[in-house]
């Protein structure tokens, strides 16, 4: 046999092969696809609803599954949508500061590097250790190969999670939204911290801060903060990246998060969010807000019941 014939031969193999293979991949998707048909939508629990055929996933004004603001969690995740946070190394020394390195791959797997500039950073990177404590709220810078890296040091022992909030855009000038976490090790004795009890009322810095209004299960509520010194409203609150107040909400128990904006002016020298909680729990919220030209946080914990 000569070396053509053995080629055709073998291609004419091959090519009854895939015939065969594909006929098998065709019977067990004819026998065992459960593909949805009109008895399988579901008729009955919250939310449940047809779609008429060829309209795809759709927003809903309100509701538990893509409803109001701050309904979901994110960063429960290293990948969601398609994206997937990368870091270059997650061991850190208590109290010894290095940069953290980290890329978020596309579907493509390549380091994205097409970032929306949203409340003024393409990156906002958030990190707390696991019992709640620790909050910082870091602004990456990225490298042109899409490699982004912090300036952190985590100052205690204990597992800390690191959370990169950010929209990236793809080829279309599409933009994703996402929140990504990562756990970050520090070794040594952990003294876990007890979550503080549920207070409306938080002093950071010599400031005193408040908060009205009760977030719903599944519900956005109006949320006002006001802050105080020495007794008296502080009317100079500074915008911090483009809003007069950040809120970051995390959940005790698996550090589900939350990021919500405030309504653009205070109403009457407070500062309103609105928020609906994600589900019944204990969460630690983190109001981030301007003075004087400097940052500080104040943290409330909220139990929802
Ligand atoms: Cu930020």
């Amino acid at each position: 046999m000569d070396r053509g014939t053995l080629r055709l031969a073998l291609t004419v193999g091959a090519l009854v092969l895939s015939l065969l293979a594909g006929f098998a991949l065709g019977r067990v998707n004819a026998g065992g696809d459960p593909a949805p048909g009109p008895g399988a939508a579901p008729t009955s629990g919250v939310g449940a609803h047809t779609h008429p055929p060829g309209t795809g996933p759709h927003e809903h004004p309100t509701g538990a599954a893509a409803g109001p603001a701050g309904a979901e969690t994110g960063g429960l995740s290293v990948s969601a949508g398609g994206y997937t946070l990368v870091p270059a190394a997650t061991t850190f020394t208590a109290g010894r500061g290095r940069d953290f390195r980290f890329q978020v791959r596309g579907p493509d797997r390549r380091a994205v590097t097409g970032y929306a500039v949203v409340h003024e950073k393409p990156m906002h990177m958030i990190v707390v250790r696991r019992d709640l404590s620790g909050y910082q709220h870091l602004h990456p810078t990225m490298a042109p190969d899409g490699t982004w890296s912090v300036p952190l040091t985590l100052p205690s022992p204990g597992v800390w999670r690191a959370y990169a909030d950010f929209s990236a855009v793809d080829a279309t000038g599409g933009q994703h939204p996402s929140t990504l976490g990562v756990d970050l090790v520090v070794a040594g004795s952990y003294q876990p911290r007890p979550l503080p009890a549920p207070a409306r009322e938080a002093t950071v810095g010599g400031f005193t801060v408040t908060y009205e209004g009760t977030p719903q299960v599944g519900t956005s509520q109006p949320m006002l903060f006001r802050v105080f010194t020495g007794g008296n409203p502080v009317t100079t609150l500074e915008p911090y990246l483009g809003a007069y107040g950040h809120l970051v909400v995390v959940r005790e128990g698996d550090l589900g998060y939350v990021h919500v904006h405030p309504e653009p002016e205070p109403a009457g020298g407070a500062v309103k969010f609105w928020l609906a909680a994600p589900s019944p729990g204990s969460y630690r919220m983190y109001f981030d807000f301007q003075v004087s030209g400097a940052v500080r946080t104040a943290e409330f914990t909220l139990t929802m019941p």
